[in-house]
Order: structure tokens, then C-alpha cells, then sequence
């Protein structure tokens, strides 16, 4: 059997800008190249950029995502333990996960959900999908993403066991450690579920293969550093009878990542400099606009100021990030308001969150983790959260105060 496992397309990224196309772009051509050759789509988390997708982006992904039920039946035969309407696995069957970037409390819908909804997909959250073809079975075993804190008990008390007659393959979206820094993360290697013939990982988007774990990568870029600059975005097919193979993606557009030095320079040296290296990359051909991350970093002369918009100006062709960092004592100072006016808006937020946390275990409450209680606090829902605590708290009944 052949499963293409898709992950981190991120719909709906960088609307509004001259990318807004890209995510679908990239998605759509990596379902048409693996509806081609697979008999199941896997989608391990962040299908979406965001947990509440403007219509905009939902009509353009339901259009993508539609392509796979058009498709030529593979023959598979799929059972998720739950009602699957016919026309959902008439072609390819696409089975998912949720991710970080689309998680929501659990009393409201997310936008994988919605697709699953509509019949679009078959969205897993710890549970699993039997699929069938020709005498072979592989089981695919999905946990959505949780909140990294929570991730080891949730997997714990999960405890997806594998199908000693079938394949296994399990996906995730979580942050494992060795592959973020090491705070981030709460799951090693080690704690993950043994016997696996394939464990996919999505919400990493810079791909690697160890052993029996997989990352594959986003189809997007999100972020230009220079690992992901030289690393061209794609998908993978995993054929249980030969293994995993990688298909880059050929609509992807062209990454140059670079970083200039400067010393007490004048800004007319800054833009020299960077206008040449912006000149020899317009001069180059290119199928599509491609993407350049330029840094600027050290110090300006005195008095010098830089303006962007002159280094810019009249490469239309490139789409440019330009990250200036050049300082100047004014410059500094500037970055230093932001920089602290940002750390003010999160420290509110995690005041909150401790507060909220504090008062609850005062409580004795025992129901939804606190995380998923404020997102509804957040959004306004004042009723919805009062119902959630009074249903959940231990005795039933509301606690002092
Ligand atoms: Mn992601």
C-alpha cells in the first residue's frame, strides 16, 4: 500500500500579501502528484494557518481538498470506527490530524472538523482508521495537537497499541525533544510508542528521518532561516513494501538567505551592498518571484539612517524580507520600546493564564485544561465557559466563589 503524507500546508498563509497564493499552489500540486500514485493521504496537522480561516480561505481549501474524493477510486477500503459517509473514501481516502495552528478549546469547532463536517476528510483525534487492500491492512493511528504539557499523559493514557497483522503508522503534532529547543518540547524519542513501523511527526516544518520517525517537513516555507533557504519543500510517499520516497514540490519558489556585516558604515555603503546582491538575484531566472531573506547587521555611522525603501526599490521581480538590524544609538532604542511593549501585552496574558490556573485549583476543578478554558474566556464566551466548569468541576455543583 501507499500513503503520501502531506503535512503543514498551511492554508491560508500569508494572505493578503503577494504569497497568499503559495499554500494552496504548493498543497494543490502535492495532492495532485500524490493522488497519482497512493492508495490514502495522510495530513499530520496544520492543514490550516489558522484556527478561525477567513471564507476566503475555506472556499480555496475545500476546492483543494475536494480533489482527492474526484479522484479514481484506489481501491482502499477504510474503517474509522465511526460514521464515514460513502462518498468521503470513494477516491482517496484522506485521514488527518489537527494541529497547533488550528487548536481550539474542545466546545468549539475547528476547522479540520469542519472539513471532516462536509466529508472531506476522516479527522482523527486518539483514534485510529483500518484501511484495506488486497489481503493488506495498515492501521493509522492519529493524536491531534494538544497542549505540550499535556502531551505525554494524553499519549500515555491514549496508548495506542499496534496491529501485530497490519502495518502501523502513527502521526502526531507535537514538539519532540532533539528537534526544538529543549524547553519546548516534553516528549523525547524514547517515550514514544514502541512497535510503530512508521511514526509521522508534523508541526516540525524542516524535514529529517530517524529510524522510524518521520518528519516531513511543511509544503510551505513559513519562516526563511538558512537551514530552510537550502532545503527545497515537498511530500512524502510511504510504500509499506519499499519504504519512504520524497517528491519535491516544483512550484515552490526560490530561497536565498543572507546575512551582510557592517562596521561604522554610511548608509550609502549599506545600499551598495545590498543592491548588488539583490541585482544579481533579479538578473537570474526564475519560474516563479522567489523569496530572499536579506539581514543587515552591526552598526551605522552616527547620524546615518538607513531608508529601506531606497535599497528596495525597483526589484518588483523578488520578494524581499529585509531584516535591519543595523544600529544606531536612536535605532536601538526604538527596537527596545517595541521589544517592550510586546513583552508587556504577553506578560498580561500569562498573568491571566496563572491567575486563571491559581483560582481553579482553589476550586478543586478537575475538568478541561486551564489553557483550553481561557481560548474560550478569550474569545468572549462568558456562558460557555461557566457551563464547561459547572459540568466539569468534581462535585457538580459550583465551588466558593
Ligand atoms: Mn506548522
Amino acid at each position: 500500500m501507499r500513503l503520501a503524507i502531506i503535512s503543514d500546508t498551511h492554508l491560508g498563509f500569508g494572505w493578503g500579501t503577494r504569497r497568499q497564493e503559495d499554500s494552496f499552489t504548493q498543497a494543490e500540486e502535492a495532492l495532485n502528484k500524490a493522488l497519482q500514485t497512493s492508495d490514502a493521504i495522510l495530513l499530520p496537522g496544520d492543514v490550516f494557518d489558522s484556527r478561525v480561516p477567513r471564507q476566503e480561505v475555506m472556499e480555496k481549501a475545500m476546492r483543494v481538498l475536494s480533489l482527492p474524493l474526484q479522484a479514481k477510486s484506489s481501491g482502499v477500503k477504510v474503517n474509522a470506527g465511526k460514521h464515514v459517509p460513502e462518498y468521503t473514501v470513494s477516491g482517496v481516502p484522506v485521514i488527518a490530524i489537527h494541529g497547533t495552528h488550528e487548536r481550539r478549546a474542545r466546545d468549539l469547532a475547528n476547522p479540520v472538523q469542519t472539513l471532516e463536517a462536509a466529508g472531506l476528510l476522516i479527522r482523527l483525534h486518539c483514534g485510529k482508521a483500518m484501511l484495506e487492500k488486497d489481503g493488506e491492512q495498515v492501521v493509522v493511528f492519529g493524536m491531534s495537537g494538544v497542549p505540550e504539557s499535556y502531551a505525554p499523559k494524553v499519549l500515555r493514557e491514549w496508548n495506542p497499541a499496534p496491529d501485530a497483522g497490519a502495518k502501523n503508522v502513527l502521526m502526531l503534532h507535537q514538539n519532540i525533544k532533539g528537534y526544538v529547543y529543549e524547553e519546548a518540547a516534553f516528549i523525547s524519542p524514547a517515550d514514544l510508542p514502541k512497535d510503530f513501523d512508521l511514526i509521522v511527526n508534523g508541526h516540525i516544518h524542516k524535514r529529517s528521518i530517524d529510524k522510524n520517525l518521520l518528519h516531513c517537513g511543511s509544503t510551505i516555507t513559513t519562516q526563511i532561516t538558512r537551514e530552510e533557504a537550502r532545503e527545497p519543500k515537498g511530500f512524502y510517499v510511504y510504500d509499506t513494501r519499499h519504504g519512504l520516497e520524497f517528491h519535491e514540490l516544483e512550484t515552490q519558489r526560490t530561497k536565498y538567505y543572507e546575512v551582510m556585516e557592517f562596521n561604522n558604515a554610511t548608509a550609502q555603503e549599506v545600499r551598495e551592498r545590498a543592491r548588488t546582491f539583490l541585482e544579481n538575484i533579479s538578473a537570474e531566472k526564475h519560474a516563479r518571484e522567489p523569496l530572499v531573506k536579506l539581514k543587515l547587521s552591526g552598526t551605522l555611522r552616527t547620524g546615518e539612517s538607513l531608508n529601506k525603501a531606497e535599497i528596495t526599490k525597483g526589484f518588483g521581480s523578488i520578494i524581499i524580507s529585509l531584516d535591519d538590524s543595523l544600529s544606531t544609538a536612536e535605532f536601538r532604542k526604538r527596537i527596545k520600546d517595541l521589544k517592550d511593549q510586546q513583552k508587556n501585552r504577553q506578560s498580561i496574558e500569562e498573568l491571566g493564564m496563572k491567575l486563571l490556573n491559581e483560582n481553579l485549583k482553589q476550586a478543586d476543578y478537575t475538568g478541561m485544561p486551564a489553557e483550553e478554558l481561557f481560548t474560550i474566556l478569550e474569545n468572549g464566551d462568558i456562558d460557555a465557559a461557566i457551563t464547561t466548569i459547572y459540568r466539569q468541576s468534581k462535585s457538580g455543583k459550583p465551588g466558593n466563589e
